[in-house]
């Protein structure tokens, strides 16, 4: 007994070449235009070559785009929420026509695929989002993603695959839809449940997954997403860690885990419905879908992008059509009273109710506080803890910016002084002048090369901030755009605080340390920020300073007591 369930479409596709036609795949690409596919990119080839997209044959070509944004349907009417597409530079498309045949590589070269293609157009990305996502809003990291992120041109065509792409860790626990069916034939697996999840497991995920298990009377697939997720998760790594730990107190032969590498979209309940496709290719019966399944979170009016069980209704209308049977779920609360977890829907009326939200777990871990027995095991706690030291010892990022003359540099010199004469710490300083002799010498200021140069200046001190360390930056970094990006870089990796040199113009004109703005105004330095170049200033810093009427000193004095009040100094 082979399959469970149909793959969506009727047959699982496996995309991969033969050894022989492979080899010669690989000496052709040679003379193939090369196109370095993007770490999301990657994810979706893998999805694609290995039949975890199935029917998909390749990136999505027009026709099919138009109609899986425009109706959720593949433009041969099967079911398909969510557009599959490879976006390009302009300068790349330009380069190719429809008909030839291109090479996909991975960062280091490695040929995964190479693709005919069939299809090149420049799509409408508003309409994109607002058709798939239901959203322009630009805090939706799909939304920012696709309109602040993603190449202008896409690529549609079929693939010819040579090689998955390669994974070091966790491989034990990686399995394509294939071996995946394979193993729950070997196991006498007849209908399983899937649990996507982002997020690390606690018990009140467990008594869910064992509640569906058994309402189902099936077995158990614990099927976390090791793509891409939302910025600001916690990194798989820790996660599986993680699972594993939590796996040891499921049942043995009736629960498994594999890790599954989707990039979301977090595209709430289209995603929903597209993760349950994905789940029938890998052999699923069934599928549960809890609260706010692939949500975003909070749109820029502090509202929620999708309703709490929106998905779940989405789910339902197309529930016989992808022929995978919802498990739908309400949120699980611990019970005091009956020392026992329980749906929130049937919590009686007098029972008191508890729970922990990741925001309340987050600030526990970071002060290295109490997380109850009820709430976790304790030996998934250790992981987390192990990840998440309290604040004191992890590293962070100090964000000045501000315009030229502003003090954000002499303000960063004076902090890693004192924090030197602290001792304890490794601290490193990415000055604006510093970053632009060493690390963005050819730049200009363009704002394309402004933001090359910030975001130089974010991967540094992200790497910086994860290892343990403290990054002080002091670029201009005048823009919104690439600022949001260093946060979200370093945020899930350790401390990220923005300060604001809120010197007004007039004073950082008027002290004009360097000449520049006399330059400037004189129109021999173009594009000066402030002058002829925009300052967005930031919405909501951590803190704001501005040194006209206070001394450099006291401005410094003013950024340690921040740190110390919001924990980072012991
Ligand atoms: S950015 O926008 O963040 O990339 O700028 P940054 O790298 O911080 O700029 C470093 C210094 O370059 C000098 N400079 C200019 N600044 C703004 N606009 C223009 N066109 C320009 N040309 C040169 C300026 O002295 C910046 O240093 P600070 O320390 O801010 O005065």
């Amino acid at each position: 007994m082979g399959a469970l369930k149909e793959p969506h479409g009727g047959e699982l596709k496996n995309l991969y070449l033969g050894a022989e036609a492979a080899a010669e795949e690989k000496q052709l690409s040679r003379e193939m235009p090369s196109w370095d596919l993007t770490a999301r990119q990657i994810c979706d080839i893998e999805l694609i070559l290995n039949g975890g997209f199935s029917p998909l044959e390749g990136f999505l070509g027009q026709a099919d785009y138009e109609s899986v944004v425009g109706g959720m349907r593949l433009a041969d009417g099967l079911l398909w929420p969510i557009p599959v597409t490879l976006d390009v530079t302009q300068e790349f498309a330009d380069a190719i026509g429809e008909g030839d045949t291109i090479a996909l590589r991975d960062r280091e070269g490695v040929l995964i695929a190479t693709m005919a293609v069939s299809d090149k157009y420049t799509p409408d990305k508003r309409a994109e989002a607002a058709g798939v996502l239901g959203t322009t809003d630009d805090l939706h990291p799909e939304v920012d993603r696709l309109l602040n992120h993603s190449g202008p041109v896409y690529l549609g065509g079929s693939l010819r695959g040579v090689q998955p792409p390669i994974h070091f860790d966790f491989t034990h626990n990686r399995h394509s839809p294939q071996e995946l069916r394979d193993l729950f034939a070997k196991w006498s697996w007849r209908k399983v449940v899937a649990f996507q999840t982002r997020n690390p497991l606690h018990r009140a995920h467990q008594e869910l997954t064992f509640r569906a298990a058994r309402e189902a009377e099936a077995n158990l697939l614990i099927h976390p997403v090791v793509g891409q997720t939302k910025p600001g998760d916690i990194d798989y790594f820790t996660r599986v860690r993680c699972y594993e730990k939590l796996l040891s107190h499921y049942p043995e032969q009736t629960s498994a885990l594999s890790l599954l590498p989707l990039a979301m979209r977090m595209a709430g309940p289209r995603e929903a419905v597209w993760h349950g496709i994905i789940r029938k290719n890998f052999g699923c019966t069934h599928f549960i879908i809890g609260r706010d399944h692939a949500g975003p979170g909070k749109d820029s009016k502090g509202e929620d992008f999708y309703g709490a069980y929106d998905a779940q209704t989405l789910f339902r209308e197309y529930e016989k059509e992808i022929d995978i049977s919802l498990v739908p779920f309400q949120m699980m609360v611990y019970v005091q009273d009956r020392a026992q977890y329980a749906p929130v829907d049937e919590v009686e009326p007098g029972e008191t109710q508890l729970t922990i939200s990741g925001t309340e777990l987050r600030r526990r871990l970071k002060f290295g506080l109490e997380i109850p027995d009820w709430f976790s095991f304790p030996e998934v706690i250790d992981v987390l803890r192990e990840r998440h030291p309290p604040l004191s010892q992890q590293g962070f990022t100090l964000f000045f910016t501000g315009l030229s003359g502003s003090g954000k540099s002499t303000i960063a010199n004076a902090v890693m002084t004192k924090m030197m004469e602290m001792g304890g710490r490794r601290v490193t300083l990415l000055d604006g002048d510093l970053v632009r002799k060493n690390l963005s010498s050819e730049l200009g200021f363009s704002k394309e090369h402004r933001n090359l140069n910030i975001e130089r200046i974010g991967f540094v001190a992200s790497e910086i901030t994860k290892n343990g360390g403290i990054a002080i930056c002091a670029p201009i970094a005048p823009y919104k755009g690439s600022r949001r990006k260093v946060r979200e870089m370093i945020e899930g990796l350790g401390g990220f605080i923005e300060i604001h040199v809120s010197t007004p113009l007039e004073v950082c004109e008027a002290r004009d340390r360097k000449g520049l703005y006399a330059k400037a105004r004189a129109g021999v330095i173009k594009e000066f920020t402030g002058i002829s170049d925009p300052y967005e200033d930031p919405e909501n810093p951590e803190m704001r300073i501005d040194t006209t009427e206070i001394t450099i000193d006291q401005a410094a004095q003013q950024v340690l007591l921040k740190l110390e009040n919001l924990g980072y100094l012991s």
